[in-house]
């Protein structure tokens, strides 16, 4: 679908790890009409197709997983892909909602517009986390990241080397820097070390490259999926100096599609 959610982390881990890819853009009326009927066994978008399967691999998380092991992005024994699962979930439960939505009950940025300089509470210190409102909840769920960043020590979430929680973070991290959200929040709410992050993770050359480009799919308001502008914050762009915006070819399929539609 167009929108930018849930192919985000998988984009951002063959982005950086340089893997040439085709991102098929669906759009819902050609879903509705008859796209949907080639995908019987789920009928759910993203799918993965070709990068090793033999089957059309779908679930977001199933891809992001697949495509980290795959590339390298995932740890290399069974306790370390265990500790970086156990950020994955974290990231999965808090900052991406269930994967339901970007905005939503376990994490908003849109309730931290506004909200003047504050104190993280500590996730594992709320007792229920229903004893916290919406923007309590959204801190916490970022100071976990703020406290790995500092346990770990490397720069990274877990471990010596980039992995998918890494993307999967800086991906929400970015989103919060607009211009429209809270460009300051690292300095607003004492959270640094994500600040830093962010940072480091737009100095890799494909990544920057990736966040400034077109090719990314189009941000969105919660309630009323309205598109709304992207291209990173002031902030970075300051920090960047001017960046480039590079496009990248059309896949065949959705040339063929908008052809079928004319
Ligand atoms: N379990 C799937 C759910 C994906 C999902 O809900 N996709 C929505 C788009 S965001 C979809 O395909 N909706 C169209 C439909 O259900 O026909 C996942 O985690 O990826």
């Amino acid at each position: 679908m167009p929108m930018r959610n849930r192919c985000e982390t998988s984009r951002l881990i063959l982005e950086d790890a340089s893997i040439p890819y085709t991102f098929e853009v669906i759009g819902w009326n050609p879903w509705i009409e008859g796209v949907k009927s080639e995908y019987p066994r789920l009928g759910k978008l993203p799918v993965l197709k070709g990068e090793g399967l033999d089957y059309e691999l779908g679930n977001e998380q199933s891809i992001v997983r697949y495509l980290a092991k795959k590339h390298g992005y995932a740890g290399s024994s069974l306790v370390e892909e265990s500790r970086y699962d156990e950020y994955y979930q974290q990231f999965w439960t808090t900052l991406r909602n269930n994967g339901l939505t970007h905005d939503g009950d376990s994490y908003s940025p849109s309730s931290l517009v506004g909200i003047e300089k504050r104190e993280c509470p500590s996730y594992g210190e709320i007792r229920r986390l229903n004893d916290e409102g919406v923007v309590g909840r959204s801190l916490a769920a970022l100071k976990v990241f703020e406290d790995a960043l500092k346990e770990s020590g490397t720069g990274f979430i877990v471990g010596e080397k980039i992995s998918y929680v890494d993307l999967a973070v800086f991906y929400c991290l970015i989103e919060l820097t607009e211009e429209d959200m809270v460009p300051d929040f690292a300095e607003r709410f004492g959270l640094t070390e994500l600040g830093k992050f962010i940072e480091r993770m737009l100095k890799r050359e494909k990544i920057r490259d990736y966040i400034f480009s077109e090719r990314r799919m189009p941000r969105y308001k919660r309630p009323g999926y309205t598109f709304c502008s992207s291209y990173g914050s002031n902030t970075f762009n300051e920090l960047l100096g001017s960046v480039e915006v590079t496009g990248q070819e059309l896949s065949d399929g959705w040339k063929a599609r908008t052809q079928e539609m004319k």
